[in-house]
């Protein structure tokens, strides 16, 4: 079950301002997180609001519409068309849109293409006004659709059964498990986002574990490309970035993450990497207004931030809370069912 409906009352309006959203973010200096942040919120409460919008006042009062944005309800409403994607659309916004499909590739990157001359993927790989792509890049051209593609569940959890005996087969004690779309139960998922740790009390960890997974997983042709290595290999925490397919003709290529974290921090990053990111700020909001700071390694007591810059900590805290979402929950008085509410 989908929280955020697709065939609601108002589905056509929100594909109009999603539209519209898409748009913004290959414009320069448009991408905005804040921006980006409560356009997509805007569009959640419209998919969730029950019945057709008839006036402004009517979707002005629901939340995360503002003015500007109840006008374009109203206008879609009234001619079934927004007439500002079509000033939106030019050419060049479409090709900045192209090239932002490709895997890593941000409005930067797009608009230094754009600006070389480049006008198409058949531009970029031929290197037209000295443009020079990383393996990713080429990776991510090559493959342009199956990665723009999301994969029926189904799916996933069948690379999944495959992964995790191979990866039991290395160590049995290994703790394995799906994070992401999948865990919220969506019908579809942009990626498999797989994490792994192991419980140390007999002495071991899984440090190095990863490195041995993925050569496992090319050698039995689940893994096909890489698109990020882990910076170091050894590190208790690692992220690995590539593709893999099922191991049948024509299966197509799809997006798998891994995520190695340490034991102790194993609930904070099932919780982070579970997502959504919506969920995420509202349960990093939440802590912050008990005093406490939330992130994918734990929930933190006594941080102390510099009041010039709120990304520096002068005082790291004490960690309260990090070995399962219950123990996160439980500290910021959510119901332990929070979880289960927040599941799509
Ligand atoms: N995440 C986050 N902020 C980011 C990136 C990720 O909070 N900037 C968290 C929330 C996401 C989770 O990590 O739900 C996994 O990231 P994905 O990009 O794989 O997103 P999802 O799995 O949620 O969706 P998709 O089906 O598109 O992969
Ligand atoms: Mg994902
Ligand atoms: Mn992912």
């Amino acid at each position: 079950k989908e929280a955020q409906r697709k065939n609601g009352p108002n589905e056509d309006i929100a594909k109009k301002l999603e539209e519209l959203m898409l748009l913004h973010k290959a414009k320069p200096g448009m991408d905005d997180h804040w921006r980006a942040f409560s356009y997509q919120k805007c569009l959640r409460a419209l998919r969730n609001y029950p019945k057709r919008i008839k006036t402004f006042n009517e979707a002005r009062s629901i939340r995360g519409v503002g003015d500007k944005t109840a006008l374009k309800i109203m206008e879609i409403i009234e001619t079934g068309d927004l007439r500002r994607i079509g000033y939106e659309n030019t050419a060049d916004v479409q090709i900045r849109k192209v090239f932002q499909g490709i895997y890593g590739v941000g409005q930067t990157t797009a608009y230094k293409w754009y600006a070389a001359g480049c006008r198409s993927l058949d531009d970029l790989k031929a290197g037209k006004g000295g443009v020079t792509l990383t393996d990713a890049q080429k990776i991510g051209i090559e493959f342009y659709d199956d990665i723009n593609d999301r994969m029926p569940r189904e799916e996933a959890a069948a690379l999944f059964d495959i992964i995790k005996p191979i990866a039991l087969g290395i160590d049995p004690k290994l703790e394995i498990q799906i994070m992401g779309s999948f865990r919220r139960g969506k019908a579809d998922c942009g990626d498999i986002d797989i994490m792994i740790t192991r419980c140390p009390f007999d002495g071991k960890t899984h440090t190095g574990i990863l490195h041995d997974l993925l050569k496992a997983l090319h050698e039995a042709k689940i893994i096909t490309e890489d698109l990020a290595l882990p910076e170091n290999p050894l590190d208790e925490e690692a992220i690995y970035r590539g593709l893999c397919h099922l191991p049948q003709a024509g299966s197509r290529r799809r997006r798998i993450d891994f995520l190695t974290v340490p034991w102790k921090s194993r609930g904070a990053a099932l919780l982070y990497y579970t997502g959504d990111d919506i969920f995420n700020r509202a349960m990093r909001y939440k802590a912050n207004r008990l005093g406490y700071s939330l992130n994918q390694k734990g929930l933190f007591a006594g941080v102390v931030r510099d009041p010039r810059n709120w990304s520096v900590k002068t005082n790291t805290g004490n960690i309260v809370a990090s070995e399962t979402e219950e123990e996160i929950f439980h500290m910021l008085g959510c119901r332990s069912s929070s979880r289960m509410n927040g599941l799509e």
